[in-house]
């Protein structure tokens, strides 16, 4: 038999085990996934401390429930490590490491590449390889295919390699892994075959394309698209601010088209650990090409430039009443980087905030989801949300518009409020 369709045969009987690397909000989903659909799952991240909570029945991701984890403990298929020596039995192996942008927004691979030597330790005969890391088109066949082909054994033959693009939304209560269809590139037709059969008892849709290089511009066409969609409904707010035109009535009505139109809202900037990053990682790789990608890098700088924009509007605003910044109190309602998440990476409540503290404001939060962060070195807590607090600012702004906050305090205790949500007039 040859080991694709012993591979394929273990996937239908589920007795392939399947290896995680990377345990966040990508790899502790699909280990749960794949549990649920009968396999045993090893998962394996860098931090002991991950190992240990997931391991004392407690999950540090939104999106699996501690009941869920538990679950999937007790049915004593799921195991969490930090010794990566233990994905050797692995038939599987998929990568779900970060994949996050150098301080000179170039592509950080570190994590790849260390996932790929662990693999390699213990690449043997009969292993298929997943990356799922969103990253550029090439990193599977430039990075991982030579260093694992470099242990002697030969892709398709003896072992196969696929990407395949994880597609969580955190904090969507209707998508999750099982129900989002899940895109396969493989180096070879072999790859794709083997790795889709190893997925389908968790997944309900698949959707195959020929290599692995599809599959990575794939992720990469998705995130750009509302990168750039994001960029330009931002540009259509700064430009209704200055025709004096309710932007947010402007996209209503232009979304009652039945064809043709895609709902985007402006907001303060563009947060979390996909959308401001993901493109710049295309970018990047053509750049190596001597090609300009000049919708990320526009829509890029238009979406950094809202943070200023509201912070203006604040100035504007707290002017109209007789005050400077310097001196004010500001209360930013929702520091997240997107409602109802507790998630702050990248989000731009912080680079309002640090534009108004650089204006002499004093600034003080309220976010439901987080009750404290750390800004440069200093520690913020979350203020409650009270008549007096609300009464207290000389401005409120309200920057993440999360379902909990009392929008309703805020209409009738503030005396100015900068709305970069629009959730006073859609928040009851
Ligand atoms: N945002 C706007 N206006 C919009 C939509 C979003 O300003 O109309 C802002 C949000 O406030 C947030 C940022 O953009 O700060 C990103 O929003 P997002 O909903 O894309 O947030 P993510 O990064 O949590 O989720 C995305 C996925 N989102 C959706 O598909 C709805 C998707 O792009 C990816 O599957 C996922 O990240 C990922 O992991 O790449």
């Amino acid at each position: 038999m040859s080991i694709v369709d012993e591979l394929v045969g273990k996937a239908e009987r589920r007795e392939a085990l399947f290896g995680i690397i990377g345990l966040g909000y990508v790899g502790l989903p699909l280990a749960v996934e794949l549990t649920q659909a009968g396999y045993r799952v090893v998962g394996y991240d860098v931090n002991p401390k991950v190992v240990e909570g997931l391991m004392a029945r407690v999950s540090h991701v939104k999106d699996v429930s501690d009941a869920t984890l538990c679950e999937a403990l007790d049915s004593g298929r799921f195991s969490a490590t930090a010794d990566p020596s233990l994905l050797a039995e692995a038939d599987a192996i998929s990568i779900c490491v970060p994949t996050p942008l150098s301080k000179f927004k170039d592509p950080d691979v570190s994590y790849i590449v260390a996932a790929t030597e662990a693999v390699k330790q213990t690449l043997r005969r009969g292993q298929a390889i997943i990356l799922e890391s969103t990253t550029y088109p090439g990193t599977t066949r430039e990075i991982l295919l030579p260093a694992l082909e470099s242990t002697g054994l030969v892709v398709g033959q003896d072992f196969f390699l696929a990407f395949s693009p994880e597609r969580v939304d955190p904090g969507n209560a209707t998508y999750g892994t099982r129900n989002t269809p899940k895109v396969v590139g493989g180096i070879t037709p072999d790859c794709t075959r083997v790795v889709a059969a190893l997925y389908q008892p968790a997944i309900d849709t698949l959707v195959l394309v020929s290599t692995t290089e599809a599959a990575e511009l794939v992720k990469l066409l998705e995130n750009t698209f509302r990168s750039v969609n994001i960029g330009l409904v931002n540009e259509m707010a700064i430009v209704c601010d200055k025709l004096g035109v309710d932007v947010w009535e402007v996209i209503e009505a232009a979304a009652t088209k039945p064809f043709g139109f895609m709902k985007f809202l402006p907001g303060p900037g563009l947060g979390g650990h996909c959308i401001p990053i993901d493109p710049h990682y295309l970018a990047w790789k053509m750049r190596g090409l001597n090609y300009k990608t000049r919708f990320i890098d526009l829509a890029g700088e238009l979406n950094t430039e809202m943070p200023v924009f509201w912070v203006r509007k604040v100035g504007d605003a707290l002017n109209k009443n007789g005050l400077a910044v310097r001196g004010s109190t500001v209360l930013i309602l929702g520091v997240a980087y997107k409602r109802d998440i507790e998630d702050l990476r990248e989000s731009p409540a912080l680079d309002i905030i640090r534009l108004l503290e650089g204006q002499g404001a004093e600034v003080c939060y309220h976010d439901p989801y987080v009750p404290e962060f750390r800004e440069d070195g200093h520690k913020l807590v979350s203020t409650p949300l009270t008549a007096e607090t609300v009464a207290d600012a000389d401005c409120v702004m309200i920057v993440t518009d999360h379902s909990t906050i009392d929008y309703d305090l805020v209409r009738t205790h503030a005396r100015v409020v900068v709305d970069t949500r629009n959730a006073l007039a859609t928040r009851r």
